[in-house]
């Protein structure tokens, strides 16, 4: 039996108690929560598309009539006034939009399980499986759980090391009220249901396979007695066709599940799972180095690293994030929500949305440089849809051509602004969109994706705003609005944020135009627009201001970080290119403090990371891996992990595990200013180590090493025919191949590459 404790592995020694304690498996598509009870396993799963409410457009008619009012009263210093305004005649229709739901729950009684011995439960990330083993009177029990994206199924296994041993009663439930449960086949249940008071519907459906021993199927549960093992396989599905269509048929759909694996053996499935999740996990490899007590179980090690810093237990918390987007966003399902794709609640934090003033983006974070580009799919889907929903909204709204998207969206693309004018005006959630298309472009280099994708709704997001930016009669400058700095200040004239949001759209436009040799008048007019938008200013403290007037407060520790935008995920702020700014930046970030929400944390990594501090960052990945979940009361702890490492914002909420991932990433390799920068922010604590198969800008593979904190080599793999820069900590020479110094001082050399090209650097 595969006994899993490799470097790898998540374990416990101990059931969960709490859904935060639960391992997360997933396709994508399906998610599902293991406990790992003895007696009672509890699976709780849940499927994409299961969302509340029904295709419906948000945006208010009447709502443009009121813009030039509420811009006056801006303009003119009545903020109070300009959100009332906003509030009663600008807001969505609705006001607030709708919620993920939960799908169902998998119960699994084993009779005579409650003492058992030798527990332990993992997930074993390479694989993408969870287990649970324990021994019962000298008989060892086994449990395989995985979700598989080729056959769009969650397997569960339960065998024994002793023939005859496995007996259980199983059923299927769920927290939605008026479920019908029925079995077909006899060794099928299905369970139906309804989201309360609206049209969404779904089917679960559960096929039993025994091997030796007998089955007898109720109508709301399934017994099977003396079997050898037992596979079970669980899909599910609702009515959602799209955005705009309902009409699926959710029997049909598991039906036709269910019959292109009803032949496959459970061998066959979990081959094809794993070699489906290993083309992606397998990518990438980390070694931050080792510390005695790795063998521990999990929870265990991440209060021990209050203490000692465990740089093995940050790798694996590199590679969970890495796992959860393979698992929760995946070509053809929605893109990961607040939560991913793992939900429990009717009534989820958040709604369980899509906020796109900084969760949704975090995400997504890891997907190009932590090489699961084919996992950033999800979202372009979900820009392509926002885009025809938010030409509506921009017509309606301000006026404008274009498209706009505020500060979420939801299973049916809402994207008026909604809950309160003071921060659900904020018009940028699209145009920060777009930067992810224009990521995807630079870091493969593909034109016909720029071409046919990516540009067409860039330009959109563009056009909204050459309509949509006014003259500032205190100024002269072009600035956004109405709109906010997420979610803090209120409703303002001109937030930083929009503007280096807006101009970085503009540049990632024209140079698309240049690229594409397209739409020249319109690189004119953007060229033109963007030298006159108002630019990044220090004020009066030495910081970065976040509003058009010099009004921070040093004071303010809020979790948003927005006017930090151009420094990360941006670059219109470098270390290097605009030093002052720069510093003032990071005069910012040091009045907002380290402390903060999980996603705020995740964030602030990042910023440390082109700040070059690896020190710093090294002590905010430290913080966010403070366990927390200790106490029943979710909201009473600050941000951290919990002991299935799940992020806490307080509660889970998912960005700040993408969001640090991505942070361990930046510090080890960033792309960003024009060359492959190596070990920019390797921390002390770092000392020796490696990785493999992180991707950068410019269509490249990088592989580095390092001991006693100084790089020794790098492997850097080409995908195109053109030149490689890149700046080294120490001077490198590239084996076997011509190069030139082109800063000497900064260690930056540059060579020609070949498509396929592999060039191996080492220190000299
Ligand atoms: C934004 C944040 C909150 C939370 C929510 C989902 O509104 O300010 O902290 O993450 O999104």
């Amino acid at each position: 039996m595969p006994h899993s404790c490799n470097h790898l592995t998540l374990w416990y020694a101990q059931p969960a108690q709490k859904w935060v304690e639960a391992l997360p498996v997933g396709n994508g598509r399906l998610g599902a929560m293991v406990f790992g009870g003895t007696a009672v396993e509890h699976l709780q799963f849940n499927e994409d598309t299961l969302w509340t409410g029904r295709p419906h457009a948000y945006h208010n008619k009447g709502a443009s009539g009121h813009l030039s009012a509420v811009r006056t009263h801006l303009f003119e210093g009545r903020q109070a006034q300009a959100q009332r305004v906003a509030q009663k005649h600008m807001m969505s229709d609705p006001l607030r939009q709708k919620a993920y739901q939960p799908c169902g729950d998998l119960y699994l009684t084993f009779p005579g399980h409650e003492e058992a011995k030798a527990y332990r439960r993992t997930l074993d990330l390479d694989s993408g499986t969870a287990t649970v083993s324990y021994e019962i009177q000298g008989v060892t029990f086994y449990r395989e759980v995985f979700v598989s994206y080729v056959d769009q199924v969650m397997v569960i296994r339960i065998s024994a090391d002793q023939p005859g041993q496995v007996a259980f009663t199983t059923r299927l439930d769920s927290p939605h009220a008026r479920v019908r449960t029925k079995t077909i086949d006899r060794d099928q249940l299905s369970l139906t249901g309804k989201v309360r008071r609206d049209v969404m519907q779904f089917e679960c459906r559960l096929l039993v396979r025994i091997e030796g021993g007998s089955i007898r199927v109720a109508c709301d549960h399934i017994d099977v007695c003396d079997t050898d093992a037992v596979t079970l396989i669980l899909t599910a599905a609702t009515n959602h066709r799209s955005y705009r269509r309902v009409d699926a048929d959710p029997a049909a759909r598991c039906d036709s599940v269910i019959r292109r694996i009803r032949r496959k053996t459970f061998e066959t499935l979990r081959e094809a799972h794993v070699t489906d999740h290993r083309s992606l996990f397998r990518r990438v490899a980390l070694d931050l180095g080792e510390l005695d007590g790795a063998d521990k179980p999990t929870n265990v090690r991440l209060r021990q690293a209050e203490k000692i810093p465990d740089p093995h237990l940050m790798a694996l918390y590199f590679q969970f994030g890495r796992y959860l987007l393979i698992a929760s966003s995946r070509p053809g399902t929605q893109p990961a929500n607040l939560q991913g794709v793992w939900n429990d609640q009717l009534d989820p934090p958040w709604d369980s949305k899509w906020t796109v003033n900084i969760n949704t983006e975090m995400n997504y974070w890891p997907a190009e440089l932590c090489n699961l580009s084919s996992c950033h799919e999800p979202l372009f889907h979900l820009i392509e849809e926002v885009a025809e929903t938010g030409r509506q909204t921009a017509r309606s709204h301000y006026g404008c051509r274009g498209w706009v998207l505020h500060h979420n969206t939801d299973l049916w693309r809402g994207t008026a602004p909604i809950n309160a004018s003071d921060h659900g005006i904020w018009v940028t959630g699209g145009a920060w969109l777009c930067r992810h298309l224009w990521e995807r472009y630079l870091f493969e280099r593909d034109l016909s994706f720029l071409r046919e994708r990516a540009y067409p709704l860039m330009k959109g997001a563009a056009e909204f705003f050459v309509d949509f930016l006014v003259e500032d009669p205190n100024t002269g400058w072009l600035i956004s609005t109405p709109s906010n700095s997420p979610e803090i200040g209120g409703l303002v004239a001109g937030p930083t944020m929009d503007h280096q949001i807006i101009r970085t759209l503009f540049t990632d436009c024209i140079e698309a135009t240049r690229l594409l040799r397209a739409d020249a008048p319109f690189r004119r007019r953007l060229t033109d627009l963007r030298e006159r938008i108002a630019p990044n200013r220090i004020g009066r403290h030495g910081q970065l201001q976040e509003w058009l007037e010099d009004i921070d407060d040093p004071e303010c520790t809020h979790r948003h970080i927005s006017h930090l935008w151009g420094v990360y995920p941006g670059d219109e702020i470098t270390k290097d290119g605009t030093p002052d700014l720069f510093r003032a930046a990071m005069q910012s970030l040091a009045f907002r403090g380290d402390e903060g929400t999980g996603w705020s944390m995740g964030w602030k990594i990042n910023v440390l990371a082109r700040a070059q501090d690896g020190d710093h960052a090294h002590r905010m990945i430290r913080r966010q891996m403070k366990l927390v979940g200790g106490s029943d009361t979710l909201y009473t702890e600050g941000g951290g992990t919990y002991p299935n490492l799940f992020d806490a914002h307080p509660p889970f909420q998912i960005d700040g595990n993408f969001g640090t991932t991505a942070g361990i990433a930046e510090m080890l390799l960033q792309s960003h200013a024009d060359c492959l920068h190596l070990l920019p922010a390797l921390p002390a604590a770092w000392q020796t180590g490696s990785v493999q198969g992180l991707c950068a800008r410019g269509g490249f593979e990088v592989s580095i090493a390092w001991q006693h904190g100084r790089l020794t080599e790098t492997e850097i793999v080409s995908s195109h025919k053109g030149r490689c820069r890149v700046r080294a900590p120490v001077p490198v020479t590239v084996e076997g191949h011509a190069f030139e110094t082109i800063d000497e001082a900064r260690g930056m050399i540059e060579f020609k590459t070949e498509p396929g090209g592999s060039y191996h650097l080492s220190r000299i």
